[in-house]
């Protein structure tokens, strides 16, 4: 077994050993913390700018989330040292120690993070939950005496500081705070960054609810000659009390605890950052009570039950939660990318409408009035375009239509199109419906005499970055992806009669598509693109980055793709991108610099964009085959499109080699199946991904077949061909329905209401709050 158990709501993993790196998460509106199962952690919180309140050893680079995060021995984590009275040394939950333990179970709660370890008959029930409001880590520890002596422990958490400041850092106990402060100057030397960091919380607290008898605060004085496995301070009888002078802040405390026979104590911690010394009393009082952080259930309104358990549990418990951290946190960013922004923001269509309105709204209220969408959106007043947006993109137009798709599908509310607003370079206000009118005409405008879109220093793809350095470059994807974006937008304007312009749209499509198949088809897949140098890629005489799956994809979306090329393009995709693991996103993955295409080439060969299973290019494809004609209607699609989702959740099989729980999609799992097997299948670990709403749209949309529209819903399940029966619970158009789907001889749909109208697969007339039975017979293929 793969040491791995899972219930509805909990994910239990029973060794330190066999996935290392396997995290758990939790998040509120002001903080990301992101925990491995032996204790090393990382943490986030927006002040308004992310920061770190816990550091390495040595200077870190400011960078936003990474992928395959790197654990050493030393890295930041939360630890308890236990040294028992017959001098047995241990740690928990299994840093820094290593010490074999005699039960050890790490879970993922939905609202906490949790251990429960055995040694030496004694029970540690050791749990993390985050505040609701603030950034703050609230520990509890549960110690069971399962024998029949009394026991003499001491218990040392041990909660890393880090290295914060080359300028100022140091820590100190406060008495009567029973705790650690640590201070530091965040780094600068510009002037004018100064009142930026006199506002920022440049202090850690470490707050204890039990007697201290002894405390470290500096790193090197604690380890002495030791390391963090047996620091010199632990092996004595009590600690140094240290503090720390311009020496890397670390926070250790020394409890002696007694444990009579069968009996149980419980001790509480709070650990984060905080303001001054009158703000980490404020936190102490928190140590009494609980701080739930949330409903330990997020209800997105949709369930499932599908023979395949994996898949349901993903759907009806991880999944929603990790769509709604993405749309609390916005990944951590003040300026998200606003590809990310209007990709993360369709989860909000379906948990929180009203904010999917507000960010459409705050999206378009900074778009110029040429109608291009900047490449990051702004969410605070002193946020600016950092990292990758100051590198210009021209996807960012595209992604308005999927959105505005699913807005106004799922709540009928076509009135969002007459909201008028601000352009960012012109105050006059414009009606939603001009502001996505001049989008669209921005993409249109952004061609070259081939009738392809010019793809600048990146599309959808970030680090594609010198195909069109001098100007020239285009991107068969973008011409494809904007194709989609202009039809979209046409039928969104025939359902408002405004069939002229709808005409237009629909006629820009055409055009670019023609393009593409003109110049683009390579005889069996779409090529990625033409370099400024005026040279083909992604086509079948290329060694390496031969194939792409993202412009097959959306070929098949903008209806590109004729029948006879779909057949041809699922034929190679299965041939060339498909592994054990999933789909890749290109292959084979690049092995060197190729100067005519960019960065994406130098990126480790099956990591990230080099084709890795990159689950956001994969959940395009699924969704493709799964709503588009002519692809949907080609009898394997459906079982291709249901394995391209299975592929992406860790399921009993795999979980070792993927060395990741099921409670998140990553953003990729290693690829390069061919070149790096022994590598293949690995997670990312980065549960920052675009893949979460496409994959819950591709359920919905697709596995399910439910498309609303104009207050009908259309049924059009496309079940895997094993298949037998399946059911959905979903809001439609705020009413509660659920829809029983069983194989049988002919399509019928029947109704437990009498209220409701049925037309062949369309049935309408749901009223709010009301509850609904749909039953399906579909038959087999
Ligand atoms: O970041 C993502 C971006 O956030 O890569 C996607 C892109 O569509 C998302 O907007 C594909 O390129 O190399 C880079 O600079 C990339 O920007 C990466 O950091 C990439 C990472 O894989 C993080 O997910």
């Amino acid at each position: 077994s793969d040491g791995v158990n899972r219930s509805q709501d909990e994910i239990h993993l029973h060794s330190p050993l066999s996935m290392p790196n396997a995290t758990g998460y939790l998040w509120n509106k002001k903080m990301m913390f992101q925990m491995t199962c032996r204790g090393f952690a990382n943490a986030l919180h927006m002040q308004p700018e992310p920061a770190k309140y816990a550091y390495g050893q040595s200077f870190e680079a400011k960078t936003f989330l990474q992928p395959e995060h790197h654990y050493y021995a030393g890295h930041p984590g939360r630890f308890f040292y236990i040294k028992l009275n017959n001098g047995s040394l241990f740690s928990l939950p299994y840093e820094p120690t290593r010490q074999k333990l005699d039960k050890f179970t790490f879970i993922q709660k939905q609202d906490a993070l949790r251990w429960e370890v055995e040694k030496d008959n004694l029970r540690f029930l050791l749990e993390v939950k985050l505040a609701e409001d603030i950034a703050l880590e609230d520990w509890r520890l549960e110690l069971i005496n399962l024998g029949d002596q009394d026991t003499y422990i001491d218990i040392y958490p041990c909660f890393s500081i880090g290295y914060a400041s080359w300028m100022n850092q140091s820590a100190r106990f406060i008495p009567q705070l029973n705790g650690v402060m640590a201070e530091y100057i965040t780094p600068y030397q510009k002037a004018e960054d100064y009142p930026k960091i006199k506002a920022s919380m440049d202090k850690t607290v470490l707050i204890a609810d039990a007697p201290i008898e002894s405390y470290d605060t500096s790193t090197p004085q604690f380890l002495g000659e030791g390391h963090m496995h047996c620091p010199d301070a632990i092996m004595q009888s009590t600690l140094f009390n240290s503090s720390a002078l311009y020496e890397t802040p670390i926070a250790v405390l020394q409890h002696k605890i007694s444990v009579p026979a069968s009996q149980k104590v419980k001790l509480s911690w709070l650990f984060g950052p905080c303001k001054n010394e009158a703000h980490a009393m404020q936190l102490k009082n928190r140590l009494s009570k609980h701080n739930t952080a949330r409903p330990a259930h997020i209800n997105s309104g949709i369930s499932i039950e599908t023979p395949d358990n994996t898949l349901n549990q993903m759907v009806n418990t991880w999944l929603p939660r990790q769509l709604s951290y993405h749309i609390e946190s916005d990944r951590l960013t003040t300026d998200p990318q606003t590809r990310n922004f209007l990709q993360d923001h369709l989860s909000s269509i379906w948990l929180h409408p009203k904010l999917a309105k507000k960010n459409l709204l705050l999206a378009l209220s900074q778009q110029n009035k040429n109608g291009a969408m900047p490449d990051g959106i702004l969410l605070h007043k002193d946020a600016e375009l950092k990292y990758i947006n100051q590198v210009p993109h021209s996807d960012h137009n595209v992604w308005l239509f999927p959105f505005v798709e699913l807005y106004l599908n799922e709540t009928n509310d076509y009135s969002i199109l007459a909201e008028t607003l601000a352009f960012s370079d012109d105050k006059k206000p414009y009606s939603v419906e001009e502001h996505l009118e001049r989008a669209c005409e921005y993409l249109w405008s952004q061609r070259d005499h081939r009738n392809l879109s010019l793809i600048k220093q990146g599309d959808w793809c970030d680090p594609m970055n010198m195909v069109g350095i001098r100007g020239k470059g285009v991107s068969f994807w973008l011409s494809l992806a904007s194709a989609y974006a202009m039809g979209i937008w046409a039928k969104i304007l025939g359902t408002i009669q405004q069939h002229e312009k709808a005409q237009k749209w629909q006629d820009a499509q055409q055009t670019l598509n023609d393009a593409c198949n003109d110049l683009g088809w390579d005889g069996n897949w779409y090529a990625r693109g033409i370099t400024d140098g005026d040279e083909k890629f992604g086509i079948a005489k290329d060694k390496e980055g031969q194939i792409f799956l993202n412009p097959q994809s959306w070929a098949i979306l903008s209806g590109a793709a004729s029948q006879d090329k779909t057949e041809k393009i699922l034929t190679a995709v299965e041939a060339k991108l498909k592994t054990p693991y999933g789909y890749c996103m290109l292959a084979p993955a690049y092995t060197q610099m190729d100067e005519r295409i960019g960065r994406v080439t130098q990126k480790f060969p099956g990591t990230a964009e080099n084709g890795s299973i990159y689950n956001h290019a994969a959940s395009f494809y699924a969704y493709a085959l799964y709503t588009q004609e002519p692809a949907r209607t080609l009898t394997k699609s459906k079982d291709i499109a249901y394995e391209v989702l299975a592929s992406m959740l860790v399921s009993a099989h795999d979980c070792l080699k993927r060395g990741q729980l099921p409670n998140f999609i990553p953003n990729y799992f290693r690829g390069a199946y061919h070149q790096l097997p022994e590598a293949a299948g690995r997670s990312s670990h980065l549960f920052n991904t675009g893949t979460c709403a496409w994959f819950y749209r591709s359920i919905i949309e697709g596995l399910f077949g439910l498309q609303q529209h104009s207050g009908k819903l259309t049924l059009q399940p496309n079940l895997p061909s094993t298949w037998e029966s399946a059911s959905i619970s979903k809001k439609i158009y705020n009413a509660n329905v659920r829809i029983n789907i069983k194989r049988g001889k002919q399509f019928t749909l029947s109704t437990d209401a009498n209220n409701l109208n049925v037309k062949g697969n369309e049935v309408s007339g749901f009223v709010e709050n009301q509850t609904y039975l749909i039953t399906l017979v579909v038959p087999h293929d």
